[in-house]
Formats: structure tokens, C-alpha cells, sequence
């Protein structure tokens, strides 16, 4: 039996066909190494897309079991300036949408260190978080807020429904396509919400993922890739319906995702016809597409491969800004290893002197930079390149060449 392989679409239930993509066995992206660590065997899994004909969610082949990926997690929503300001309009704007009666409790799953909390209480929302991190979990309940360390099931549901009632507000951000039973999420979903409350969630584009080439977004976290389509269908068998989407430009274009129980107050925008148009026109329900994009994602490791090989040629030592979870996707299925890249810097303290999981290259603070600048580094955060761009101004004086890795390698000026 193929340990991990799920058998059955997690939106519908059909019974999924063979992958279009295969990345190869993989480390987990968010498994950083300690030096001791480094002999130890690593866990890995295949990492492969398949495509639901029924419901059009594309989605991954196999499924690692959650506790390995998120009972300890090092991604911390804050490191980002960027982040703490987009979870502030976000604050605000959902309690602007919010019903007449006012927001009396707003809920955020995979509150993380609590970054979207602490907005809400800002603005004077009562805000409870849940997160399956202990680390996480602690850290938010010690700066003050309320965070259940835990995942969204139907126990959870009844713990804040007994001491704080029903959510105007449900929040899952980046944190959706993590969800294996997201027909269970839903069901939890629609028990906590109040009649004419909001379920928003945001998440890296599906159609954005095929535009830009962003395979990157590919690692055993993110279960599914979520098109408009997909969605309504999951939501509909759960009384729920989408009736807003917008674009934003989070990991390098997202969307977020405004449901209510059916029939509620607020009016259907045509931004969903619109949206599910453009996913029609781009084609995403279509089988030649998927492998369109598979057959993209091989050139791009032959490119980014070139690319490396020939400047470690030409004697250049290469470095990381950023080390993402998607960084570890393109080093990995690219076999890059401390040959190739010298080493990367992250401002994550969680995640300095640690090593990348598979390619093993070290992850140091920003400080290194200034002892032993490299030739050429590149932005494996590419997201968040102008914050970063704008923090190492000094390696551009002294002929640091930045490059952005997607969709083909590319220097900045
Ligand atoms: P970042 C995250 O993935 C986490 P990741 C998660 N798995 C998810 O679903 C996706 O987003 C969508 C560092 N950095 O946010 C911090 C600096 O060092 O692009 C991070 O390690 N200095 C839930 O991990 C990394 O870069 C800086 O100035 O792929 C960015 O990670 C900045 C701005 C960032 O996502």
C-alpha cells in the first residue's frame, strides 16, 4: 500500500486518478535542521499534484499527518512588516463588513503568534485564536490574547460556543488548504457562526500559481490549490456561500475568500461571477492546463539549474535571503545543496543555525551578510523582496547582484 495516498477528493469525495505532477519524495518544507540532526534520516513523502474532475480542485497526492507538520511550528506571521500591516487593513476591513449589529466575537483559525488577534482587540473585538502550535499557542496567550492550542473540530466548536457564544467573525488565513477534512472544517464552520456572521479566509491563488509559475507554492502543508470553483462547491454542501472575493497581493497574489450562511443579509458582488469567469478563460478546469503547468515547472528547474551552475563556474559564492517554506521547495527540487548555495539568512530567530531539511544549508541571521557577502544572493522570499531589498541596500554598493528566482532566475537592477 502507498503510505499517505489519499484515495478520495477532499472537497467531493470522488475518487482521485493519477498525478500530473511529480516533484519526487520531499522533505517537509517547515523541518529545519539542528547540526545533530544532520545524520539523522529525514522524513519524506511524495509531493505530486492530482486534479478532481468533479469538483476542479487540484490537490496533493499524499498527505503527511498533520502532527509532523504543526505541532511545533517555526513560520511566524509577524517577521514580516509587510504582514503586520496587511493583518491590520484586514482587521479593520472585516469589521467594517461586519453585521449591523456589531462584532461581538471574531474567531481566527491557525492564529499563529496571534498577529490578526491583536488587530481585532485594537480595534475592541473579542478574538479568540486556535492553533495546533504549542510554541505558537503559548506565545499568543502570554502577550495577552486567547489562543486554544488545538485543531477547529466540533470540540473546539462547543469550547468557545460555551464561553463566548457565537463568531460574527470566522478568519482562516493561509491555513485552508493545510485543512485535510475541510468538509469537517466547514460543518464546524457553519455550527459556530451566527446567523448573519462572515467566514473570510485568504490563500494563495491557484489561478496566480499557474500565471506566474509560482510552483513554489508546492509543499506538503498545502493540501489544496484552491480555484473559486472548487470552493463554492465544498461550501454549498456545508449552507455556506461565497459573497465577496478579492484579490490581494499576500505571497505574491492571494485571494480572500467573504461566505455567510446562505440566504444572509449581505448581497452576492459580481466580483464572484467575474473571478469565476477569469478562472473559466484561464482555463483551470481543463485537464491540458494541469499538464501545461507540470511541463513548465520541469523547464524551470533546468533554467534555475543552468542559472546556479554556471555563476559557481564563473567562482561566485550564491546566498539566500529567506527561508521560506517555498525556498526549501525549489532547492530541493532543483537538488540544490551548500555546493550550490552557501548559505541563507533569515531575520526568524526559530529558524537561525538551523539547517534547510533535504539540502541541509545553513540558515544564519542577516548579520553574516556584512562579514562575508556573497556574489550573488537570491530572494527566496520573493514576496517580500522590496522589504528585504530595501534592509540591504549596503550589498548592492559592494556588487551583490539580487536575483528573483521565479519564473526565471532574474537579476534586479
Ligand atoms: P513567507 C508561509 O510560507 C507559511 P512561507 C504558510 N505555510 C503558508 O501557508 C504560506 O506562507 C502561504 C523571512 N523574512 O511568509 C521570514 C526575513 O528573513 O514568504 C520567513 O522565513 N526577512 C503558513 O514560509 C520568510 O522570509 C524579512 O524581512 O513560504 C518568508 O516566508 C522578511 C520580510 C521575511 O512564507
Amino acid at each position: 500500500m502507498d503510505q499517505h495516498k489519499k484515495s478520495n477528493c477532499r472537497y467531493c469525495n470522488t475518487p482521485l486518478s493519477e498525478p500530473f505532477l511529480e516533484l519526487g519524495s520531499m522533505p517537509l518544507a517547515n523541518s529545519f535542521l539542528k547540526k545533530e540532526e544532520l545524520n539523522d534520516k529525514e522524513f519524506t513523502c511524495p509531493l505530486s499534484l492530482v486534479y478532481c474532475e468533479t469538483c476542479s480542485l487540484v490537490q496533493l497526492s499524499h498527505v503527511v499527518p498533520a502532527e509532523l507538520m504543526f505541532s511545533h511550528y517555526l513560520y511566524v506571521s509577524s517577521t514580516s512588516a509587510t504582514f503586520r500591516e496587511h493583518f491590520k487593513d484586514y482587521a479593520k476591513d472585516a469589521i467594517a463588513r461586519s453585521t449591523a449589529s456589531g462584532t461581538r466575537l471574531a474567531v481566527d483559525i491557525g492564529s499563529n503568534d496571534g498577529l490578526l488577534l491583536h488587530n481585532f482587540v485594537k480595534e475592541g473585538i473579542n478574538a479568540v485564536g486556535v492553533d495546533p502550535a504549542t510554541n505558537l499557542s503559548d506565545q499568543a496567550n502570554e502577550e495577552g490574547l486567547t489562543s486554544i492550542n488545538r485543531y477547529f473540530d466540533a470540540e473546539c466548536v462547543r469550547i468557545i460556543t460555551e464561553n463566548h457564544g457565537k463568531a460574527d467573525i470566522i478568519t482562516a488565513n493561509n491555513v485552508f488548504a493545510h485543512i485535510d477534512d475541510s468538509q469537517s472544517v466547514c460543518k464546524n464552520v457553519s455550527d459556530l457562526l451566527s446567523d448573519d456572521g462572515m467566514f473570510i479566509i485568504e490563500f494563495p491563488s491557484l489561478h496566480t500559481m499557474y500565471s506566474e509559475m509560482f510552483f513554489d507554492m508546492i509543499y506538503h502543508e498545502h493540501l489544496s490549490y484552491i480555484g473559486l470553483e472548487a470552493l463554492q462547491h465544498l461550501y454549498r454542501n456545508h449552507n455556506l456561500e461565497i459573497f465577496d472575493v478579492i484579490e490581494t497581493s499576500a505571497h505574491g497574489g492571494s485571494r480572500r475568500v467573504f461566505a455567510q450562511k446562505i440566504g444572509a443579509h449581505n448581497e452576492v458582488s459580481d466580483n464572484v461571477a467575474e473571478t469565476l469567469e477569469a478562472e473559466f478563460k484561464a482555463c483551470l478546469s481543463q485537464n491540458f492546463k494541469h499538464t501545461e503547468f507540470a511541463e513548465a515547472v520541469s523547464n524551470i528547474r533546468t533554467n534555475l539549474r543552468t542559472f546556479v551552475s554556471e555563476a559557481k563556474k564563473q567562482g561566485k559564492k550564491i546566498a539566500g535571503y529567506g527561508a521560506p517554506a517555498k525556498g526549501n521547495t525549489i532547492i530541493n527540487y532543483c537538488n540544490f545543496n551548500s555546493n550550490d548555495i552557501d548559505y541563507i539568512v533569515d531575520d526568524n530567530a526559530l529558524k537561525q543555525n538551523m539547517f534547510t531539511p533535504g539540502a541541509h544549508i545553513p540558515v544564519f541571521s542577516s548579520k553574516i551578510l556584512h562579514d562575508d557577502p556573497p556574489d550573488m544572493l537570491i530572494i527566496f522570499a520573493w514576496n517580500f523582496a522590496e522589504e528585504i531589498i530595501h534592509k540591504i541596500h549596503f550589498l548592492q554598493e559592494s556588487g551583490t547582484q539580487f536575483i528573483i528566482p521565479l519564473p526565471i532566475p532574474r537579476i534586479i537592477e
